[in-house]
């Protein structure tokens, strides 16, 4: 996978690369991350990337003219030109489905919005989809970039050290993660549940499907409308199951459903 950033402040993504995970995929082949300043494509001598907004009013928009210079030479230098997202708080909520969809693709390209946003000429003429985190405001599509960046490519063949722990956790079966524990056996008076030390895999494996059933009951009873579950879950579920909470008891898909 291939990442083109487009951002007017580059720095914040030197350390976000260099370490960790990110940085061993980097290393791997498996991801490649090039940054472009829409600064290095100004023509003037302050290289200013931003303006007053037309019509008045707070904060600075950036200027549609490099802006677009930067997103064409980030495009044109890829074999196939990467789809282009902007994110933004006005697009559609990412999801896991749609981080999945996204780590189909050979090469993205992400552009982040600083201040009051982009000139919106930039938005109709050269992208393809706007995408948000979330519900809230931030400073700039930076943090955003790097929330889609590392969803994605933890789902990249090879990413993560031991592969079926991405398939294992949350929001992948579209149900909460159980709980995890680690010695000691007791901590501040708190056990841990006994039939994880009972080495009964079959218990353990039981035991957690059970767990994060009643923990997605609790916290996130929507989800289980649209959960990959299986019988066994679909039949635990019902002996926890409060009326009224809709449950996806369809066949699971392929990629299938938690044990
Ligand atoms: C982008 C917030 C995507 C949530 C300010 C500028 C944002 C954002 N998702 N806030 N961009």
């Amino acid at each position: 996978m291939r990442f083109d950033v487009i951002s007017i402040f580059p720095d914040l993504f030197h350390s976000f690369l260099s370490e960790s995970l990110m940085a061993k995929a980097i290393e791997k082949g498996l991801l490649e991350v090039k940054v472009t300043t829409p600064r290095d494509f100004t023509t003037d001598r302050h290289h200013t990337a931003d303006d007053r907004p037309y019509g008045g009013g707070p904060g600075m928009v950036l200027k549609p003219e490099p802006l677009a210079a930067a997103i064409e030479a980030a495009s044109a230098a890829r074999p196939v030109r990467p789809r282009r997202i902007f994110l933004s708080p006005s697009g559609r909520t990412l999801t896991q489905a749609k981080v999945k969809e996204l780590s189909q693709e050979d090469g993205l390209l992400l552009i982040c919005g600083r201040y009051e946003g982009l000139d919106q000429r930039v938005i109709d003429l050269l992208v393809d989809e706007e995408i948000s985190i979330g519900d809230y405001v931030v400073n700039g599509g930076e943090v955003p970039a790097m929330v889609l960046m590392e969803a994605v490519a933890r789902l990249l063949p090879g990413f993560m050290g031991k592969q079926e722990s991405a398939d294992e956790e949350s929001h992948q079966s579209g149900l909460l993660e159980y709980p995890h524990y680690t010695r000691p056996a007791e901590f501040r008076g708190l056990a841990v549940p006994d039939i994880l030390l009972s080495g009964n895999h079959k218990d353990v494996t039981e035991w957690r499907l059970k767990a994060s059933l009643a923990r997605t009951l609790a916290a996130r009873p929507e989800m289980l409308a649209a959960a990959d579950l299986s019988p066994e879950a679909v039949r635990a579920l019902a002996a926890m199951n409060r009326p009224g909470v809709a449950v996806n008891t369809r066949k699971p898909g392929p990629g299938g459903a938690q044990e």
